[in-house]
């Protein structure tokens, strides 16, 4: 009898410090939950996770909490709530979760996009951004020269497909690989090798595996069942890594210390450096870089060539925003030139079309789940240490209260009155994320999304397949918000042959550095 009574009074010990240790603090409003399995019953499996997110804001507000199983979860649905928690305590919702599909992409951890905020994740995302500013700075070999290369390949290969429906995920996918490929290793790949469509279909499963493998993220355990899409995620991600490591053994052999070119040489350096005296966390391991080489490539090809898609079909839908984009080209560049990244300031039509694409159809809906890695606050709610959060992009880049019409294709709203200006409408906007995880390459794909638009619409027109179907605007919601595959045709504009007669290959090329 009296064990009862001491439990019973611990517990109420217990439960009575809590209730003083929470006095003044105020939680997000959660949703019901049970035992093991948390909210999940509560939870709708109709909706894809940002769109059933945002409609959960009618009934709990622009932040609340739920539980994925024995995790507590977080939900950030409004851009001053994103602006603090990214922005302002940046570092305090640094790390990432640990989760078994991204511990088995990234080697439990290893890289910069799924590993934990740390002194080791520090040291990659800086070795990765000191080989970016080796791209932006100097003259030979600067990202627009290798975009613009990429960007004239690609329109030659577009120019051979004139007049049939074609798919243009591979053309994409090629233009962006290439341009990665560069800033990896210096080298490309060509139109008909093997290792690109290979790589091309792993990355594509990878996406879709790491889209249907959620439960497993929630309960471990199930790990431990046969399980057919963690099978083949597995198999993906082992494919891709060999793929990786025989490329990185065959451009480890041109390596100079002393001339350091690509992100390849730049971490193999920093391995030069590595000695026994570095404690674990600063030392660079062969499984350090091929995990970094693969976060780079992978964010690379898929976010960017996903987007061009995405624009492309929706000039498809809307022919008269491609109009203006078109007049603009021709009155400010003309045909005798390519155009420039210095003519970003110029075709604000293109500009604009760009940033209302990143907002309708937000690459990463949710971006990738944060975590907090001390007690902190959002707004005004506490949030404990070990908390997921999930900001809601989607949510942020709808929200009715922020934009006028959000669901309306509307790229002016990027313009002032006049049409001569670009501007933001609203701070609601996060497409590249924000904060210490902020997009590691946003100024390489704002520069990627500009030249390859601007050089493919210079010379091509934009028409539907011949069986006459638009390409749907429904996404597949993943890591990536995918478009559904779609055919289109791309046909030389009549203004293009009759400037450049009897020729289909693209001015000289532009000037050096502008
Ligand atoms: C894409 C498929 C590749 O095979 C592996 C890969 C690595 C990095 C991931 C990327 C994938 C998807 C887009 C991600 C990127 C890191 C940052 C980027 C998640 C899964 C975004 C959008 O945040």
């Amino acid at each position: 009898m009296w064990w009862f009574l001491i439990i019973s009074l611990l517990t109420l010990l217990y439960y009575i410090w809590q209730k003083l240790g929470n006095l003044g603090k105020k939680y997000p409003m959660c949703l019901p939950h049970l035992p093991i399995v948390g909210s999940l019953p509560y939870m709708s499996v109709q909706d894809e996770a940002h769109i059933y997110f945002t409609k959960l804001k009618e009934k709990y507000g622009h932040i609340y909490a739920l539980w994925m199983g024995p995790s507590y979860v977080v939900v950030v649905n409004q851009f001053s709530l994103a602006k603090d928690m990214l922005l302002k305590k940046g570092k305090d919702f640094a790390s990432r979760p640990q989760m078994v599909t991204t511990d088995i992409l990234s080697g439990s951890g290893k890289g910069i996009a799924f590993s934990d905020y740390g002194p080791q994740w520090r040291m990659y995302r800086k070795l990765v951004q000191s080989t970016f500013s080796l791209f932006r700075d100097r003259s030979s070999q600067n990202f627009e020269k290798i975009i613009c290369q990429e960007a004239n390949t690609l329109c030659k290969r577009l120019a051979n497909t004139e007049g049939q429906s074609v798919d243009p995920s591979k053309d994409c996918f090629l233009a962006s690989a290439n341009v990665i490929c560069q800033f990896c290793f210096s080298n490309s790949w060509k139109q008909n090798d093997k290792d690109v469509e290979i790589i091309m279909n792993v990355s594509d499963a990878i996406i879709k595996a790491l889209a249907k493998n959620n439960l497993v993220d929630i309960f471990p355990w199930i790990q431990l069942f046969p399980n057919k899409d963690l099978t083949l995620l597995k198999e993906n991600v082992k494919s891709r890594n060999e793929l990786l490591e025989k490329k990185i053994k065959i451009e480890k052999e041109k390596f100079n210390k002393d001339s350091i070119n690509n992100l390849l040489d730049t971490l193999l350096k920093a391995k030069m450096k590595t000695n026994s005296h570095l404690s674990q966390e600063q030392e660079v391991t062969d499984e350090h870089i091929l995990m970094t080489l693969g976060d780079i490539f992978g964010a690379g090809v898929e976010t960017t060539s996903s987007v061009i898609k995405w624009i492309l079909a929706y000039l498809l839908h809307y022919p008269e925003v491609k109009e203006k984009i078109q007049k603009e080209i021709d009155q400010k560049i003309g045909f005798t030139r390519t155009p420039l990244l210095s003519d970003r300031n110029q075709l604000l039509f293109l500009e604009s079309t760009i940033r209302e694409v990143l907002r309708i159809r937000p690459v990463a809906p949710l971006l990738i789940p944060h975590v907090a890695c001390t007690d902190s606050s959002i707004g005004e709610y506490t949030i404990p240490k070990g908390t997921r959060i999930y900001v809601n992009l989607w949510s942020i880049h709808h929200d009715p209260e922020e934009w006028d019409e959000p669901e309306q294709f509307n790229p002016e709203r990027f313009l002032d009155k006049n049409k001569e200006q670009l501007i933001m409408p609203t701070s609601s906007y996060f497409p590249f994320g924000g904060g210490p995880r902020v997009c590691v390459g946003e100024f390489l794909a704002r520069a990627e999304l500009f030249l390859f638009m601007a050089w493919v619409l210079q010379r091509f027109d934009l028409e539907v397949a011949d069986n006459g179907e638009l390409p749907s605007l429904e996404g597949v919601y993943g890591v990536v918000y995918q478009i559904n595959p779609f055919k289109m045709k791309f046909k030389l504009r009549k203004a293009w042959l009759s400037s450049v007669p009897g020729q289909q290959d693209p001015p000289p090329p532009a000037p050096e550095d502008s």
